[in-house]
């Protein structure tokens, strides 16, 4: 080992030289939201390190956090305004002309056509992004538009639905206490690959791995032997029929009378509601429906009761089935019924640095059903309409058609179902306009690409997952670098475009007044506001131990506020107005009679469901060379070997998949890694666009076989339906 104090300067390590700073930050890819420690020269991030010190993470980060800075400096990078020419092909404009031409433009659609033709699209990575996300969904609040779209309607809707039934508010979402269970059931959720989903904790593989050995149990539900699955128990399940397994689970622990009456007693109202629901799951049916024996049903509803402390979470693969919000509310009242609801071991409530959540629910800024989408009339869920809806939106003639969107952090060509209906009812906008540092397959639609700042480039502040920490944490960091290019912060960019229609991109009593005399109110200014008069807020002073952003940023690195998230809060954390669990519901009866009137197609009669890769996030991060090698990162389907016998197909060969929205062609995997009658298909891939290492990555997109009529949709959420899909597979030579 060579002591770096005998080097000359420039061959010092880069940490050790005079001119390099370090800067602590977190990672703003996934929701383990991991501490990074930057290291920068010249105003820029030479390197990323895992930061030792922050509380959830620990010294953990994996390779797409540490591999940001190559994003940052990426040659396909977008980081001048580019206007679309009639040729497709992009230009390089200055601000001024290009927020010039969309401010005229939006003002001619809204004089002529109403506010209400314009709309907005944001995604995944708004969930890291508080000043961005609160300015996008501020101007279609301000703009009173329901265009209202999120990839909320592609991931988490389920959530919302189920909890606003049971707890009286969207955002109340009790979380899996993994550091003290003694029985875990994970459903469609694969930790090891995605790090956690709606549970932020960091190490979560470690976290996992500590409940066998204390003498728990880990059990997980998927029609892959995943990598978490590996390590664990494993149940094989067949896609889209979790609702009938754990609809039997509840019906065995009601007939056996394995339920916790005390605390049924305690926490809930309407449990002969639910008993009787229960009933309408014959259990053999369950078993042919789900692939999983009547024995195993039996054992698992048995060793969840007899659990001294015991956890079920449920994620993709329990959130983009057909009947989602029905499988969440059933995930829940498992937990529930055996008593394992705000309990430590059991079922927890998060601990924010700043509680939004409670905030929204009180303030009535969540909620869902206060209005329906015009063309199909879904009910919208916390002011969002599903994406499922999007194409219909645009294409179907009337008062309020959508004319002009503004995208953010979205690439719903890929990410979104319907893709080749999406992508061409873009093309027949008014306006488009889109946010995002990549010609996409569907920023390339939009007459402007803007080019947005990166998280190491602006403030930051994990808005999303410091409510669903399971180690509560506060942290709120400035930016590490200054933006490449011309690229600005999104919240700037949607601010510069709502001063154009003149308005604040804010929708808080008296900003728009404020505005009109000159002073905008910034989204900092709100939540910091709301962290200094809350739980851990500094009062203004009163409390100097307290928090506030200014010295949060000081500190930069995350700050512990507790070892674990408390027990014993129901009262603050349920928003029925009796505190208690709502567990009869009507919309749930209706959704297992629709359930139970299902039957197959016969033309199709595998069932198709998505993977996720380690060094991949969603559609994204395939530009970046280091995370692209090896094999693990090309679009692939799996098959089992019966499976692929029958179609007459080999490893590596080329399968046709087809559905009955669309057709894909795509490598197979021949691996008995997944269950017969099912195929396993990577997301996020076919790229088109100026992102030329993603393009050359090739492969086609899982979304072109996904339906975007609403009537296939969950019901009560509007969350797309993405897993489970009904499939027929050819070998492509022969066809
Ligand atoms: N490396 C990596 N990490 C990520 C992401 C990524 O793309 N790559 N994406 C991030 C995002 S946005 C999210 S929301 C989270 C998701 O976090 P997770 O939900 O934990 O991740 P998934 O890989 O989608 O896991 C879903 C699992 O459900 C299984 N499954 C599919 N259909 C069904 C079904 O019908 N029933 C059951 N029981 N199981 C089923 C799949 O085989 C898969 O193993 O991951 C985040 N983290
Ligand atoms: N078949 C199938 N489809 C799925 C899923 C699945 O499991 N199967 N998963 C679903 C889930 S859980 C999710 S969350 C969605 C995700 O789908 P989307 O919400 O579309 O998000 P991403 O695919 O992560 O794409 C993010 C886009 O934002 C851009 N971007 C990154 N950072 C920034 C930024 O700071 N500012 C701006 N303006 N742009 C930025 C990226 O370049 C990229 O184009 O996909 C869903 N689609
Ligand atoms: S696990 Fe997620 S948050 Fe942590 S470094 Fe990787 S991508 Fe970033
Ligand atoms: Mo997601």
């Amino acid at each position: 080992m060579i002591d770096s104090r005998h080097l000359p300067a420039d061959k010092a390590p880069a940490s050790e030289r005079s001119d390099t700073t370090q800067k602590k930050t977190f990672c703003c890819i996934c929701e383990a939201s991991c501490g990074l420690t930057a290291t920068v020269r010249d105003d820029r991030v030479i390197s990323l390190a895992p930061d030792p010190d922050h509380p959830s993470s620990r010294g953990f980060a994996c390779s797409k956090g540490v591999q940001f800075h190559e994003v940052l400096a990426d040659p396909d990078r977008v980081v001048h305004p580019m206007q679309r020419m009639p040729d497709g092909s992009f230009v390089p404009r200055t601000w001024d002309q290009a927020l010039d031409d969309i401010g005229a433009r939006l003002r001619a659609i809204r004089d002529r056509h109403g506010a209400q033709s314009i709309g907005v699209s944001y995604g995944n990575p708004v969930a890291w992004n508080f000043n961005g996300s609160t300015a996008i969904a501020g101007l279609a609040e301000v703009l009173g538009t329901k265009h209202r779209f999120s990839s909320a309607s592609v991931d988490v809707n389920n959530y919302f639905a189920a909890a606003d039934m049971l707890y009286g508010s969207t955002m109340v979402n009790p979380l899996p206490d993994y550091a003290h269970t003694d029985f875990a059931l994970l459903v469609g959720t694969n930790p090891v690959v995605s790090k956690g989903s709606l549970v932020t904790t960091g190490r979560i593989r470690d976290t996992l791995v500590d409940i066998p050995r204390r003498g728990g149990r880990v059990i997980v539900l998927d029609p892959r032997r995943t990598e978490t699955a590996r390590l664990f128990e494993h149940v094989p399940i067949r896609p889209n029929a979790d609702p009938w397994l754990l609809g039997a689970m509840l019906r065995v622990l009601f007939d056996e009378d394995l339920v916790d009456e005390a605390a049924i007693a305690r926490q809930t109202v309407g449990i002969d509601g639910l008993r009787t629901l229960a009933q309408s799951f014959d259990v053999d049916r369950a078993a042919r429906e789900s692939g999983v024996p009547v024995a195993t049903i039996e054992s698992l509803a048995r060793d969840l009761a007899a659990a001294r402390r015991a956890s079920v979470h449920g994620r993709c693969g329990a959130s983009l089935g057909q009947f989602s919000t029905l499988t969440k509310f059933l995930l829940d009242a498992l937990a529930i019924v055996t008593g394992n609801l705000d309990r430590r071991g059991g079922m927890v409530f998060g601990d924010p640095m700043v509680d939004l959540d409670g905030i929204g629910a009180k303030s009535g800024a969540f909620g869902r059903n206060r209005w329906h989408t015009r063309v199909h009339g879904i009910g919208e869920v916390n002011g969002t309409a599903p994406l499922a809806c999007l194409a219909e939106e645009i294409t179907t003639p009337g008062e309020g058609r959508l004319r002009a969107l503004i995208g953010l952090s979205s690439n719903i060509v890929t990410s979104s179902p319907g893709s080749a209906r999406t992508a061409a009812a873009l093309d027949q906008l008014d306006l488009m306009v889109w946010l995002d540092p990549y010609v996409t397959e569907t920023s390339r639609h939009a007459h402007w690409i803007l080019p947005p700042a990166l998280w190491l480039e602006r403030e930051g502040m994990p808005i999303f997952t410091q409510g669903q920490s399971l180690i509560p944490n506060a942290q709120w960091v400035g930016p590490v670098v200054a933006p490449r290019g011309e690229a600005r912060s999104d919240a700037w960019i949607v601010d510069q475009i709502a001063r154009r229609l003149g308005i604040l991109p804010l929708a808080v009593p008296g900003g728009q007044l404020l505005a009109k005399l000159g002073l905008r109110i910034q989204p900092h200014t709100v939540i910091d506001l709301t962290m200094r008069i809350g739980k851990y807020g500094d009062w203004f002073g009163l409390r100097p131990k307290g928090l506030s952003r200014k010295k949060l940023m000081a500190i930069q690195g995350a700050v512990k506020l507790a070892d674990d998230c408390a027990v014993g809060v129901l009262d603050k954390k349920i928003f029925h107005p009796d505190h208690r669990v709502h567990l009869d519901q009507p919309d749930m009866k209706t959704e297992t009679e629709r359930l139970v009137a299902s039957t197959d197609d016969a033309l199709y009669p595998m069932r198709l469901f998505s993977v996720r890769t380690l060094r991949s996030h969603n559609t994204w991060l395939h530009n970046v060379p280091r995370l692209m090698t090896g094999g693990e990162r090309e679009c692939h389907a799996i098959m089992s070997r019966s499976d692929a016998a029958a179609a007459g197909v080999y490893d590596r060969d080329s399968l046709t998949i087809t559905s009955q929205w669309g057709e894909i062609t795509v490598p197979v995997v021949v691996s008995n890694e997944v269950m017969d009658g099912t195929v396993g298909l990577t997301h996020g891939f076919g790229h088109a666009g100026g992102w030329r290492r993603a393009v050359a990555a090739g492969g086609a997109n899982y979304n072109v076989l996904t339906p975007d009529d609403p009537r296939y949709i969950d019901q009560p959420s509007g969350n797309a339906f993405l897993n489970g899909i009904p499939v027929r597979v050819e070998n492509a030579s022969v066809r």
